[in-house]
């Protein structure tokens, strides 16, 4: 088959690596590819101790085409290797790509379960790795679910969801039917290789809320992935106060819209929704997310944070796309998730810098925190008093003319839920590039707030009381400082822990790195 050059593929191959690394706005703790582009997460996992970590990645330059499956390890989640390509499209039923899939561990044997695209549309293939996990054979019946539910017109079918249920393998492939909503098909097998139709497991309703709400379902699920929060496994008895959780990707018409989870209970054949929540306040800035129960018995997620730029500018940048940190997924006690960078993270700290606890009573004055950095860790306590707002502002220029500012608002009559927002109105001199508001509700009961907030250049992840809010920022004027405020009400500082962070990624990488 005669590979056609992509009309995107303007900048040569032996320059990528060389723009990308050039880039001051590419992260250096985050995971990034190599150069070219990054999207999901995929085949999240640890195998006889290792950390592995697919992803979807286009060497070729910063779009998305004929997308293959990249890979790294790790041994600790911080520091990461990058592996030979683990999929690439070939003649068959993933000549145009291989899209997003699982890792699963079949009886010993490394098995991946993911979406073989051809001539426009997915279907689930399957594919064994070598006791290492660095070269696969793909399986010579693929694809291995021939077509979709008969019957049922669907908007779009991809992506896995693959556990193990007493005997058997159960999977769920993403979807949604056309004027109902999103949905996850539910299949059965004994081997991984053929697969019995049960049914929809839940069907969304996408004329529910309006299309613009940042908890709207979508017309299609992306990503799905079912798993028990708390004590208990999929389909074992359930603790009182353990949910199953299904987290997807809201997705409409191409348009990658938000994560979203609903938490209730998977029994028999379907899932019995109790509530919708919004997976990450920064919505598409933490796609696709997946999770992996890591050896030790922690879940932890991984999410795509896509770009707020231009398509030309990525292309031009010769990267797109980062890895979010690894994201330590726990059940809060009110039933809901929360998340936390994984502990390990911390060993990338230096330099600590600490402000000490004051008042900031004084409204639209700054304090001058004496930390600064574009590759930071900063952690926060605070308490507002009803009615208060503080704002702390990240990769602030010194003429003031660019920052970005994380807010913390808590309402006049004291309830016990107030707003983590980010503010990036002034975050860019660049008018092409995304700057919409984000915002969610943070529990704050008593109004203390633990805030945690790494920026790594052009990547930024918020922590408010154990909800996250991701996004991507584009400073121009290379601002490092970091300045604090009250700008309502009353506001204590608690404490203030900041560190620069170390870079994690190789010295020198190849687009198509051999095996390590
Ligand atoms: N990205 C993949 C799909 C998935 C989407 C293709 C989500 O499998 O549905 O790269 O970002």
């Amino acid at each position: 088959m005669t590979e056609l050059t992509h009309p995107l593929a303007t900048v040569p191959r032996g320059e990528l690596l060389s723009r990308a690394e050039a880039d001051p706005l590419r992260p250096r703790f985050h995971f990034v590819s190599p150069a070219g582009w990054l999207n999901d997460p995929n085949g999240v996992s640890q195998w006889n101790g290792t950390y592995h970590l697919f992803y979807q990645y286009n060497p070729e330059g910063a779009f998305h085409h004929r997308i293959k499956w990249g890979h790294a390890t790790s041994t600790d989640l911080v520091t990461w290797t990058d592996q030979p390509v683990a999929l690439e499209p070939s003649d068959g039923p993933d000549a145009d790509g291989c899209w997003s899939g699982v890792l699963v561990n079949d009886a010993g044997t490394p098995t991946l379960v993911y979406s073989g695209r051809l001539d426009g549309r997915e279907l689930p293939c399957v594919a064994v790795g070598s006791p290492d996990l660095s070269s696969w054979t793909k399986d010579p019946g693929n694809p291995v679910i021939a077509a979709p539910p008969l019957g049922v017109e669907i908007t779009a079918y991809r992506d896995h969801c693959v556990w193990r249920e007493g005997s058997k393998w159960r999977q769920l492939v993403g979807s949604g039917i056309r004027h109902r909503g999103g949905t996850a098909f539910l299949y059965e097998s004994s081997d991984l290789r053929s697969w019995d139709y049960i049914g929809p497991l839940l069907i969304g309703d996408a004329s529910q809320g309006d299309p613009s709400d940042t908890d709207w379902t979508g017309t299609m699920w992306e990503c799905v992935d079912l798993f028990r929060a708390g004590a208990g496994s999929l389909g074992s008895a359930p603790a009182e106060d353990s949910p199953d959780v299904l987290v997807f990707s809201a997705w409409d018409d191409g348009e990658t819209r938000h994560p979203l989870y609903w938490t209730g209970r998977y029994a028999g054949d379907t899932f019995e929704p109790e509530a919708l929540h919004s997976l990450d306040y920064g919505g598409r800035f933490f796609y696709a997310p997946q999770s992996f129960e890591d050896e030790s018995g922690r879940r932890v997620m991984f999410g795509w944070m896509q770009e707020g730029r231009s398509d030309a500018a990525m292309v031009e940048a010769g990267w797109s796309g980062v890895m979010s940190l690894p994201r330590l997924t726990t059940l809060a006690n009110d039933g809901t998730l929360e998340f936390a960078p994984v502990p390990e993270i911390d060993k990338l700290r230096r330099n600590h810098v600490s402000v000490p606890a004051q008042a900031l009573e004084s409204v639209g004055q700054t304090v001058n925190t004496g930390v600064s950095g574009n590759q930071l860790d900063l952690e926060l306590e605070v308490h507002l008093a009803a009615g208060s707002e503080v704002r702390l502002g990240v990769l602030a220029s010194t003429d003031g003319a660019e920052e970005t500012a994380i807010v913390l608002s808590r309402a006049a009559d004291g309830t016990p839920t107030g707003t983590l927002r980010l503010d990036r109105t002034r975050s860019s001199l660049n008018p092409g590039v995304d700057v919409e508001d984000k915002s969610g509700p943070v529990p704050m009961p008593d109004g203390r707030v633990r805030l945690r907030v790494l920026v790594d250049r052009s990547a930024v992840e918020i922590f408010a009381n154990g909800k996250p809010l991701t996004a991507r920022l584009y400073p121009t004027l290379g601002g490092e400082r970091v300045t604090l405020g009250a700008t309502a009400g009353s506001v204590r500082l608690l404490s203030f822990d900041a560190w620069t962070m170390a870079g994690v990624l190789e010295e020198s990488r190849s687009l198509l790195p051999k095996r390590k």
